[in-house]
């Protein structure tokens, strides 16, 4: 069995949205297109309570795109984003969500980030995707959404860890690039065994 994960492709990070990706909007069409060749479709949404502690607007002093130290590690700050219930946080209008037979939501923790569909951002509080997924017999993956270099990123990392067969359509995918995090997304995807297609 072959899943078909869209990685949060909701209004704050298309254009005009909060934490845009530029040329996000661009993938929703593709994305439609591919789901009838998989035999499951899964979605996963950014849903973070207001006053997340992973927004910038959290942290005095610090701006969005700044990092800051967390119990769990590093950390990326943000604008405000994917607030649970807000129009950003809804999937972009235009996304084909009827054939989707699981959304999963992540970051609604307010001390911790998620950017992996399969673990928050401490890499060992899980989500529940891979149970489900091992119970529906789904042994191949092919991931896509936003963004490459964070969401689509780690969740395939961690996907390839625990033993997932992993494709990245990249054509499918837009990144954010901060600082070089995209090329050393696409090194670490590629050394974990992820194929980029
Ligand atoms: C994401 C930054 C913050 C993503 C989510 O979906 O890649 N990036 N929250
Ligand atoms: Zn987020």
């Amino acid at each position: 069995m072959h899943a078909l994960v869209v990685i949060d492709v909701q209004n704050d990070f298309c254009p005009g949205g909060a934490l845009a990706v530029t040329g996000g909007d661009e993938i929703v069409a593709p994305i439609n297109a591919m789901m009838a060749e998989f035999d499951a479709v899964i979605l996963t949404q950014d849903w973070h309570p207001a006053g997340h502690s992973s927004f910038a607007s959290q942290h005095p002093g610090k701006v969005p795109l700044e990092m800051t130290e967390m119990p769990y590690g590093p950390q990326v700050l943000w604008p405000d984003h994917c607030v649970q219930g807000s129009m950003g946080a809804a999937f972009h209008p235009q996304l084909a969500t009827d054939r989707a037979e699981l959304i999963i939501r992540k970051g609604f923790r307010a001390g911790i980030d998620s950017y992996s569909a399969f673990f928050e951002n401490d890499h060992e509080t899980p989500t529940g995707l891979e149970g489900y997924l091992r119970t529906r017999g789904i042994e191949r993956l092919t991931l896509v959404g936003l963004a490459t270099d964070f969401c689509v990123n780690f969740s395939a990392l961690d996907a390839a860890r625990l033993g997932f067969e992993v494709t990245v359509h990249e054509a499918a995918c837009r990144g954010i690039d901060l600082d070089g995090s995209l090329a050393a997304a696409r090194k670490g995807m590629q050394e974990a065994g992820v194929t980029l297609a």
